[in-house]
């Protein structure tokens, strides 16, 4: 017998198991999956010519129309939540018109879902803005906070009642590093000020948004709300551990992208980046963490590119996806006790996903960082909850149709939905609550041998 063995005999049949009330489903974006968002900015910079290949977002997944068939499949694979998001360009076409008809789908879409059991997390703000917005300066227009208040106040007024889980905004940083730095998003700027402006503006939208949420639930006497955002993160590591510049470089991201953007919400200060002093509300403004982690980063000295831009220098050796993102499910777990330790939240992972060919790398890949939010949860922080990106292909932004991150495939053509294997292995996950030794021999060998050590 091995050494191994003779340690820890008890070990040798192993399974990951979530509490009972641990919420399983995927996420989604209305722009990615609906189709036909002709009113917002993305559908201009599309018309431009600005996306991989020159495609479209068109009729995207057809969503709009299939809604009802998505969540029915959704309910066969025992998913009990759903991300999505609401199309403000949809709801307010013009400026100052709120469209009933379009109000009036996204109740069906979450009556749908409470039809089928699934519980909704619903987005406000995920990348897509209405045109007209857009042209007076979005969110560096001093008037435009108050412009998308008063659009948060008629929806969460419209629908509030279907809804408890509420997310403010989708990745600030990742929205403003590519509409406001690398140009690669509309409006396409080059600005190191207006993205720092920007992500400012966006602490307080995602303030006002919360306090905005918490008044109409008083005002009509509804159940509690819990309202967070989703913020991307990424793990950080000098590309060379001896570099000391490289650790250097490592440590200031892992600060500037990771902790920074969390830090008003329990200190109530600004810092740094943002300026000084104090950020009235800040400190009661967040129910719930959203954590958005796909990769790892190795970062090595380079002055003045973005920290997304990081991703380029990642060691070639290691595992990578469609997108070149490099796979560290370790990132996740250091990410998840270093967030809860400070913001003292509960956490859900809001996006999680690879893109990827391989359906057997997807289904190692949900593993593996099923293991590493597992581990997390064990050492004591408080997960409700994992949404896979996505339920389905779908419009990756600039990227276009070129990166299957979905659990599930799609005919361009018929709309046709062709589930892959890992929606199958996923849904026995959804199901049992269960990673189970088998799941874990045969998608993740390495977990099994780290737990036998
Ligand atoms: O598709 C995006 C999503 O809109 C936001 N988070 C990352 C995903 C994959 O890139």
């Amino acid at each position: 017998m091995t050494k191994k063995h003779k340690q820890n005999p008890k070990r040798k049949h192993y399974e990951i198991k979530f509490p009972r009330n641990f919420y399983w489903g995927t996420s989604m974006s209305a722009h990615q999956v609906e189709g036909q968002n002709i009113f917002n900015d993305w559908w201009e910079w599309e018309q431009k010519g600005k996306i991989l290949n020159r495609q479209v977002s068109g009729d995207a997944c057809n969503h709009y129309n299939l809604y009802k068939k998505d969540f029915a499949m959704m309910k066969n694979m025992h998913h009990s939540m759903h991300r999505l998001s609401i199309e403000w360009s949809r709801i307010e076409q013009t400026e100052g018109q709120f469209n009933k008809r379009e109000i009036a789908h996204y109740r069906k879409v979450l009556l749908e879902l409470k039809k089928d059991g699934i519980k909704p997390m619903v987005t406000l703000f995920h990348f897509t803005l209405p045109y007209w917005f857009l042209e007076q300066g979005g969110f560096l227009n001093p008037n435009g906070r108050k412009i998308f208040n008063r659009y948060v106040r008629r929806i969460v007024t419209e629908l509030g009642d279907l809804v408890e889980y509420w997310i403010t905004i989708n990745e600030p940083y990742v929205y403003t590093n590519f509409s406001y730095w690398e140009g690669l998003w509309p409006p396409g700027e080059h600005s190191i000020i207006k993205f720092i402006k920007v992500l400012k503006e966006l602490l307080h939208v995602h303030i006002d948004a919360y306090q905005i949420i918490k008044e109409v639930y008083r005002n009509n006497g509804w159940r509690n709300s819990q309202v967070g955002f989703a913020k991307s993160f990424v793990w950080f590591d000098p590309q060379n551990k001896r570099s000391i510049m490289g650790r250097a470089v490592a440590r200031m991201y892992q600060y500037l992208y990771n902790k920074l953007y969390f830090k008003p919400f329990y200190t109530g200060r600004y810092s740094l980046l943002f300026g000084y002093g104090k950020i009235h509300n800040a400190k009661e403004s967040l129910d719930f963490v959203g954590v958005n982690y796909y990769f790892r980063c190795a970062c090595k000295f380079s002055v003045f590119k973005s920290p997304l831009h990081m991703r380029l220098h990642t060691d070639k050796t290691m595992e990578r996806t469609l997108f070149n993102w490099e796979v560290f499910p370790d990132g996740l777990y250091y990410l998840l006790k270093l967030t809860y330790r400070k913001v003292k939240k509960p956490i859900f992972i809001t996006e999680n996903g690879i893109s990827t060919l391989d359906d057997t790398q997807r289904i190692s890949y949900i593993v593996r960082h099923l293991d590493a939010i597992n581990r997390a949860m064990r050492d004591g922080v408080d997960i409700r909850g994992y949404l896979y990106w996505s339920f389905i292909d779908n419009f990756e932004w600039a990227e276009g149709y070129t990166q299957p991150f979905g659990l599930v495939a799609m005919n361009h053509r018929t709309f046709e939905r062709i589930p892959k294997s890992s929606s199958q292995v996923y849904s026995e996950i959804c199901k049992t609550g269960k990673v189970t030794d088998h799941m874990i021999s045969k998608y993740a060998k390495r977990i099994k041998d780290r737990i036998l050590r």
